[in-house]
């Protein structure tokens, strides 16, 4: 049966409104921004990632992102992606910081890890093992708690081509405990996540379509999951990115200064001692 969700509440009308922004915030976890960012910046990035897909031999020369499908997500090198998608530039985008500080109300640090997506329909299979089962990043990324998580889709996102959903003020109630799930794998290891049915009736899991130049902000302790891409006639692609935003001020720890390829190579550091449960030497 389809999941139904109700719809993120715009609050770009917010921006300039800092008790507002902070009262929305804090009842809620999350802040989502209707084109808030530049397009043309978000669009670089989505060129950059097709030129990756078809330099690593995954896409025809000469396909476009309106024609872009692969075969699958797991039989692209990751790590290679990284070298094709300038996310930095959009991140750290004089433009793109004025919206970080005008949500934060200070200076803040964009993480150097990003996670990249490029995620072709998988209509009729369920739940793909590589997508995200409820979960909070502040169980995978640490030491501190007050980062935010940036999500950002570098094509439209519909209901069926997924992206991501959030628990409706799930953050109040702090970490929970995270469980090993066979069905979700990273890296060969099965991941843990939160069981569903931890989710309160006053917690609605909330997913809206967006547009390139939306992003959806949340808290560390937001409860939230990946909605897979079952689209079809037509079939498209899901292509996003996600980083960790937290204010400069802050201690920074090994995933916010560690770009993603590195940060995936070490089981006994940062996100990665999660996953594999190996013991942590450096969160
Ligand atoms: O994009 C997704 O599928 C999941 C995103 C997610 O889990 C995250 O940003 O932490």
């Amino acid at each position: 049966m389809t999941e139904t969700f109700s719809d993120y509440v715009d609050c770009t009308p917010l921006l300039d409104d800092r008790e507002a922004i902070d009262r929305f915030y804090d009842e809620h976890g999350y802040l989502y921004l209707r084109g808030a960012l530049d397009r043309d910046l978000v669009r670089t990035a989505a060129e950059q990632m097709l030129e990756g897909l078809i330099a690593l031999g995954h896409a025809a020369p000469g396909t476009t992102l309106d024609t872009l499908t692969i075969e699958s997500f797991e039989a692209v090198d990751e790590v290679a992606m990284h070298d094709y998608v300038k996310y930095d530039d959009l991140w750290n985008h004089p433009s793109t910081l004025k919206v970080w500080e005008k949500v934060f109300g200070e200076p803040v640090f964009v993480f150097k890890s990003t996670t990249i997506r490029y995620y072709p329909s998988a209509a009729g299979s369920a739940e793909p093992s590589f997508l995200t089962p409820l979960h909070q990043d502040g169980f995978y990324i640490g030491p501190n708690k007050d980062f935010r998580t940036a999500w950002v889709p570098l094509l439209p996102t519909t209901r069926d081509i997924g992206g991501v959903a959030v628990a409706d003020g799930s953050h109040k109630k702090g970490p929970r405990e995270h469980v090993v799930t066979e069905n979700f794998r990273r890296f060969g290891h099965p991941v843990r996540g939160i069981p569903p049915e931890q989710l309160g009736a006053d917690e609605p899991l909330l997913f809206s379509p967006m547009q390139p130049g939306d992003v959806i902000l949340f808290h560390a302790f937001m409860c939230h999951k990946s909605i897979p891409n079952v689209s079809a006639n037509p079939a498209g692609m899901r292509m996003s990115m996600d980083t960790r935003i937290q204010p400069a001020s802050s201690h920074r720890g090994f995933n916010a200064v560690t770009p993603w390829p590195e940060s995936a190579k070490d089981p006994s550091k940062g996100v990665m001692s999660k996953i594999t449960g190996t013991p942590a030497t450096v969160e």
